[in-house]
């Protein structure tokens, strides 16, 4: 198995945490040619990474569908709880930290770097990461789902797109938007104690800076 991903891809971040946790044996590879390149959209045609490529040829692209096929095909140690009620709380958890934090971090950091931006849309994105914030903060919060003692493939989305955004805010970026969420804070100093949210954190912190 190959797993093509590089160490700031935002969105490889939790499948290389779900990869250590689970001492998966897979090459780990940059795309060849770069993103964007002729070379990698024979191999993954829909062109992004995380892209997980099978032994026998499937190609798979998406951070989440990468992580619940390993979670499968890798059962141990588990990253997702027994029961469907359970399991359905670290998935809402999951989204949220995707779809509602780590993706509007993304979109920041793009708008960041491009000097002729609108401040409405910026505004408009900070806006939707607080509220992805906001809504992290109640799972987080009253289900503590995502701080168990055992990893969840919900926390293998959030500690990455957490450290982002304080890094988004160490920068001066944006504004200390978590200040008024210690319980996120908490949380993100917890999880990284686990050596494969670490090695990641560390991983991103490396190619970042
Ligand atoms: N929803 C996708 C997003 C993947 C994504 O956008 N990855 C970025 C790198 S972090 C990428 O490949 N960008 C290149 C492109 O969109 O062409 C996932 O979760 O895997």
């Amino acid at each position: 198995m190959i797993l093509y991903s590089t160490n700031g891809s935002p969105y490889s971040a939790p499948v290389r945490i779900v990869v250590y946790a689970k001492h998966i044996e897979l090459e780990i590879a940059e795309p060849p040619g770069g993103l964007g390149s002729s070379r990698f959209s024979a191999i993954n045609p829909v062109g992004t990474i995380p892209c997980l490529v099978l032994d026998d040829g499937l190609v798979l692209p998406e951070s989440a569908a990468i992580m619940e096929y390993l979670e499968d095909a890798f059962p141990e140690p588990a990253l997702m709880p027994a029961s469907a009620r359970a399991r359905a709380e670290i998935r809402v958890l999951q989204r949220i930290s995707e779809l509602g934090v780590l993706h509007h971090t993304v979109e920041l950091r793009a708008l960041l770097k491009d000097r002729s931006r609108d401040e409405a849309v910026f505004n408009s994105r900070l806006t939707r990461l607080l509220r992805g914030l906001a809504s992290a903060d109640i799972y987080v919060t009253e289900k503590p789902v995502a701080a168990d003692p055992d990893l969840s493939l919900a926390d293998c989305h959030l500690a990455p797109a957490l450290f982002l955004v304080t890094r988004l805010i160490e920068a001066g970026s944006i504004p200390d938007i978590l200040s008024s969420r210690p319980n996120l804070g908490h949380y993100l100093e917890r999880r990284r104690r686990h050596p494969a949210i670490e090695r990641v954190l560390g991983e991103i912190a490396g190619a970042i800076d």
